[in-house]
C-alpha cells in the first residue's frame, strides 16, 4: 500500500500558482459535492473526502498538475459529472479532485471524416445536438445523457439504449489525447477507421476508469442522422413472455432495432409514482421499448407491421406505436427515469449491471427472485435486454436494519449465478469502488495481474484515482 502525502497549505499555494487561484477550491462544501458520485453515501463504510478541488482548463493544466502530484505522491481522482454509479469518482485517498467542469468546448466537428473532437467537460447530450445539427448522429445514448460528460463516458465505457445496434461508447472513439500522471500528453488513434499499428491503445484507455491516464481530448465517431424514428411500446403480461420476442426481432424481421429496451412492471410502478404519470398498460408483467429508424416512411412501417406482428404472435397485449415527439418522449421520459425513482424513493437498495448471454436472461431472473425470497427483498428489474444487461436493482424494506448484510448475501449469490450462466459483474457501471471486492469471482489471478501490470507500467506511483478497480 502507497503512503500518500497530504494536502498542505503549500500545495494548495502551489496549485493555484499552476492553475490560477480561481481553479483551485477548498471550501467544504464544494469538496463535499465533488467527493461523490451518484453511489449513495449510505453504502460506503466511511467518508471519502477530496482536499483539494482544481478546475483545469487545458491539457497544459492537467498535464502541469499531475507532473506536481507524482513528483510529491499525492492522488488524483479525475472526475466528470459525477453520474458514475460505482464509486469511480470517489477520491478514496482523499488528495486532489480534477474536475473537467471548464473543459468543455466542442473544438470541431469534420464533416469530411464524420467526427466531433470535444473536451472531457462537454455534457453528452451536447455532443448529439451538435452533431444533429449537421444532419448527422453520435450514437452513444446512456440513461444519464443529458448531464454526463463525454470524459465520463469514456472512462466507463458508458453503454446506455442504442449499443445493440452501434455498440457501446468505446465503438464510437476513434482518438483520445491522453496526459499519463507523469504528466506527459500523448495521442492514442486517430480520425481513421482502421488501425492494427501496434496495441489497441484506444480500447485499454477506454473503460480504464480513469486509473491509467487522463482523458483530454476525444474524437468521436459520427454517422448520418436516420430521420424517422418510431418507438413500438409492447406490453406482455409475463417477463418469459417479452424476453422471448428479443432473438425473433432480429433473426425473423432480419433487422437490428436501435434500441430494444426492458421494464418490469415494479419499474413502472416506482417510475410512475416518481413521475406522477404513466404509461398504457402499466400493471402489465413487463413491457418492451422497441426503436425502429430509416429514412423511408414506407419501409420503416413495413418493418414496424412485422415486427408488431411477431409481438402480438409472442403474447404482447397491445403494440403502441409512438411514431409523434410527445409519446416518444413520454416513454424514454419513463425508462429514463427508473434509476434516478429508485435513488430518490428508496435509502436501502442494490444497483447492479448484470451481463449474461441474451439467452440466459431468464435464468438470471430466475435467480433473481430465488434470492429476493430468500432475503426478504423486492426486485426492480430493467434495462438494455437487447445486450443481455439487466439493472438488477435490489430494494431493502426501510424499516430493516441490518440492510447491508440482505444485500451482501443477494449480491454474492446473483453474481455466483451470473457467473454460472456466462456472465459478469458490469456491462456499463464499471468497477470503481464499490464492486472491487467482487472482480476475483469474475476474472482469476491472471487476468488480476495483467491488470495490476498495466497500471504500474502507467503510473509506477499509484497516485492516479487510486482504490479503484484493483488494490495493488
Ligand atoms: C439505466 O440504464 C442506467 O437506466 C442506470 O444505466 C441503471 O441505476 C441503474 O440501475
Ligand atoms: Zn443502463
Amino acid at each position: 500500500m502507497t503512503a500518500y502525502s497530504a494536502v498542505t497549505r503549500e500545495v494548495v499555494r502551489d496549485l493555484e500558482r499552476l492553475l490560477g487561484a480561481h481553479n483551485v477550491a477548498v471550501d467544504p462544501e464544494k469538496l463535499a459535492s465533488y467527493s461523490r458520485d451518484e453511489v449513495g453515501l449510505q453504502f460506503w463504510d466511511r467518508e471519502y473526502r477530496a482536499e483539494v478541488l482544481v478546475f483545469p482548463e487545458s491539457t497544459g493544466h492537467v498535464s502541469a498538475v499531475l507532473a506536481y502530484a507524482d513528483s510529491r505522491r499525492i492522488p488524483v481522482t479525475p472526475r466528470g459529472a459525477g453520474t458514475g454509479l460505482s464509486g469511480g469518482a470517489v477520491p478514496a485517498f482523499g488528495g486532489i479532485v480534477m474536475a473537467f467542469d471548464r473543459m468543455n468546448r466542442i473544438l470541431d466537428i469534420d464533416l469530411e471524416n464524420l467526427t466531433i473532437t470535444a473536451e472531457p467537460g462537454v455534457v453528452t447530450a451536447e455532443i448529439q445536438a451538435a452533431a444533429a445539427r449537421h444532419g448527422l448522429e453520435y450514437v452513444g445514448d446512456p440513461c444519464s445523457g443529458d448531464a454526463s460528460f463525454i470524459g465520463g463516458n469514456v472512462a466507463e465505457n458508458a453503454g446506455g439504449n442504442k449499443v445493440i445496434k452501434y455498440g457501446t461508447t468505446g465503438a464510437n472513439v476513434l482518438a483520445l489525447e491522453v496526459v499519463l500522471p507523469s504528466g506527459k500528453v500523448t495521442w492514442f488513434g486517430g480520425k481513421r477507421r482502421k488501425d492494427v499499428t501496434g496495441l489497441n491503445l484506444v480500447h485499454l484507455i477506454v473503460g480504464s476508469e480513469g486509473i491509467l491516464g487522463v482523458v483530454t481530448r476525444v474524437v468521436l465517431k459520427l454517422v448520418p442522422r436516420q430521420e424517422k424514428v418510431v418507438d413500438l411500446l409492447v406490453p406482455f403480461s409475463t417477463v418469459e413472455e417479452a424476453i422471448a420476442l428479443v432473438p425473433r426481432v432480429m433473426r425473423e424481421v432480419k433487422l437490428i432495432p436501435s434500441s430494444l429496451e426492458f421494464m418490469d412492471r415494479n419499474s413502472l410502478s416506482i417510475v410512475s409514482r416518481y413521475l406522477g404519470s404513466r404509461l398504457p398498460y402499466q400493471e402489465a408483467g413487463a413491457h418492451l421499448i422497441i426503436q425502429l429508424e430509416g429514412n423511408d416512411e414506407e419501409v420503416l412501417s413495413d418493418q414496424y407491421e412485422r415486427v408488431g406482428d411477431l409481438c402480438f404472435e409472442n403474447g404482447a397485449l397491445e403494440v403502441f406505436v409512438a411514431d409523434n415527439r410527445n409519446f416518444r418522449d413520454q416513454i424514454w421520459k419513463t425508462r429514463k427515469n427508473i434509476a434516478e425513482a429508485i435513488i430518490v424513493l428508496y435509502t436501502k437498495y442494490a444497483k447492479e449491471d448484470l451481463v449474461v448471454p441474451t439467452s440466459k436472461i431468464p435464468s438470471l431472473l430466475e435467480s433473481v427472485s430465488e434470492a429476493c425470497r430468500r432475503y426478504s427483498l423486492e426486485a426492480v428489474n430493467y434495462g438494455h435486454v437487447g445486450d443481455g444487461n439487466i439493472h438488477v436493482n435490489l430494494l431493502v424494506d426501510e424499516s430493516c436494519e441490518d440492510w447491508h448484510e440482505a444485500i451482501e448475501g443477494a449480491r454474492r449469490d446473483l453474481y455466483l449465478a451470473t457467473r454460472e450462466l456466462g456472465g459478469t459483474l458490469s456491462g456499463e457501471h464499471g468497477i470503481g469502488l464499490k464492486r472491487k471486492a467482487y472482480l476475483g469471482m469474475f476474472l482469476d489471478d491472471t487476468q488480476l495481474e495483467i491488470i495490476r501490470g498495466i497500471k504500474r507500467v502507467f503510473d509506477p506511483n499509484l497516485i492516479l484515482n487510486p482504490g479503484k478497480i484493483v488494490d495493488l
